[in-house]
């Protein structure tokens, strides 16, 4: 048996950080379950009170599952998002009157699917909440939402609808168990047919809603939905091989309460039918409302491309941010004119605006002050183990072991670490693999992460001649490479011991 010991301080690779930013300084965890505009002072924090607003700081990554594919582009820590500080008295420190605003999201999030062309629900399948990190000891430069500016050019587009997205996506029953498609509503030969009404405000009669659908059946044999809205029904067919629909149609809006009436038509009495979402995107006149209303804009794309978009009914309180870029925010320039404001910008890519007013807001689930921690500074060792909070000591017991045994070097951390550094406080199994892919990534920078010298040619330990057919490649620790060690059996069995006395030290713990 080969075993691989790394015990020299390897380089960092480029594309990670030495220290996560959480490895210092005063930190706060914010957990969001859904997206908005966000208000945050001394009343949700009260180590918020007295601290230098140039200090005040919040790190995360977004919303959404992390990139699966090794190809993506991924965040490497946590990431500095925009904040707006308001220091009501101007005296540079935070007091009962000041607050923080941002833009967080929660687990689930839109996206833009380029093919349909238009914005599709990603539900997080392990994760609730989305969480945000707040330091009040920022060293590095720290973010503000920028005020936009105005910009036009001979062909500046008007624009007065904007997209709006509504979803029906209840999780009951996972039909397949596969821990990602959780189904809802039931139908049965008994209860065949259920309505299902959706919310779309400020959409008017005759505009038009893009809908997409998924269905499933469990049954040995063909079963039919019937699905249809305003006079108009759509068949869906699902099989034993195909038990999943998913389908789109196009509709013309008779209501801000759109009601879709589904009915299914089994070809056995115990077949079982379920509803899995109803998500829309209706175009919608571009109208202020009170609170928080999520705006996405697919007009006049293009390069160099720019619109003004109006909205009616505007007040002095409405405020418009671009939240397209959530590290990048910018507060829209509004002109008001009567009751209809203006703003400008940029439409080269799918928009996506929030427009709010100044009283709303929506609060974290829950603040919790978080622990300065640091993975981004643990070199990999031979063995990682993940383990709850429950079992570090156990954890740490098989690490001793073999450690003793085998001389190998265990590094124990616990999924909240590795998920706050990694996938922005979110319940996400890609986090343990990206952990690992920092390891990896540094120990190829550290000149090599495998053993090339599989029959030890070179002599590793202090004075120790081996058979000539044993053994492996020690680097220098100084030279900043990988040293590794053959552990075999027989008498190699001493070097590991005698490898564990010194190394005891080695075994990281991260609880
Ligand atoms: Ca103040
Ligand atoms: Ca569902």
């Amino acid at each position: 048996m080969c075993i691989f010991v790394a015990y020299a301080t390897i380089a960092a690779a480029q594309n990670y950080p030495s220290h996560s930013v959480l490895a210092t300084g005063t930190w706060y965890k914010m957990a969001f379950d859904r997206s908005g505009v966000c208000r945050i002072g001394s009343a949700e924090i009260a180590g918020l009170n007295g601290v230098d607003c140039s200090k005040i700081a919040v790190y995360g990554n977004g919303g959404g599952l992390m990139a699966q594919r090794n190809t993506n582009e991924r965040t490497n820590d946590l990431r500095q998002v925009a904040i707006s500080l308001h220091d009501q008295n101007g005296n540079g420190r935070m007091d009962a009157a000041d607050y923080i605003e941002f833009y967080a999201e929660g687990g689930d999030v839109w996206v833009h699917n380029a093919q349909s062309g238009n914005m599709e629900h990603r539900r997080h399948p392990y994760a609730r909440y989305n969480y945000y990190y707040l330091t009040t000891t920022a060293n590095a430069p720290t973010k503000r939402i920028s005020n936009g500016t105005a910009v036009s050019n001979d062909e500046t587009e008007p624009i007065n609808t904007y997209t709006s997205v509504a979803l029906l996506d209840n999780d009951i029953l996972n039909t397949h168990e596969t821990g990602q498609i959780w189904v809802g509503e039931k139908f049965s030969v008994t209860a065949p047919t259920r309505s299902f009404i959706l919310s779309l405000p400020g959409v008017a009669s005759g505009t038009s809603l893009r809908l997409r659908a998924a269905l499933a059946s469990v049954s040995t044999s063909d079963a039919r939905f019937d699905f249809a809205y305003n006079g108009s029904t759509h068949n869906v067919t699902c099989t034993e091989s195909r038990p999943y629909a998913v389908f789109t149609k196009n509709y013309t809006a008779s209501t801000a309460n759109p009601t879709f009436n589904i009915t299914y038509i089994p070809s056995e009495s115990l077949a079982a039918g379920y509803l899995d979402f109803i998500e829309i995107n209706a175009t919608t006149p571009l109208s202020y409302r009170n609170g928080q209303t999520e705006m996405y804009n697919m007009q006049h794309i293009g390069a160099g491309n720019t619109a003004q978009f109006s909205i009616a009914g505007a007040t002095t309180a409405t405020r418009v941010w671009d939240v397209s870029r959530n590290d990048s925010i910018v507060e829209m320039h509004l002109t008001q004119s009567g009751a209809t404001a203006t703003f400008t910008n940029t439409t080269e890519t799918v928009g996506h605006y929030v427009m709010f007013d100044g009283n709303s807001r929506i609060t974290p689930a829950t603040v919790t002050r978080l622990d300065n921690q640091d993975l981004h500074a643990t070199q990999g060792g031979d063995l990682l183990i993940v383990a709850h909070p429950s079992f570090v000591t156990q954890a740490q017991e098989l690490a001793d072991l073999h450690l003793i045994y085998d001389g190998i070097s265990t590094i124990i951390v616990t999924p909240e670490k590795v998920y706050n550094e990694f996938s922005s406080g979110k319940q996400d199994p890609m986090a343990i693999r990206e952990l690992l892919r920092m390891y990896k990534k540094r120990a190829e920078a550290g000149d090599g992460n495998a053993c090339n010298d599989a029959r030890e040619k070179v002599v590793a330990e202090e004075g120790v001649q081996k058979d000539p057919e044993g053994g492996c490649q020690q680097q220098s620790p100084e030279k900043g490479g990988v040293g590794h060690h053959r552990i075999a059996d027989g008498p190699e069995r001493h070097r590991s011991t005698t490898v564990r006395l010194e190394r005891r030290t080695k075994a990281w713990k991260w609880a």
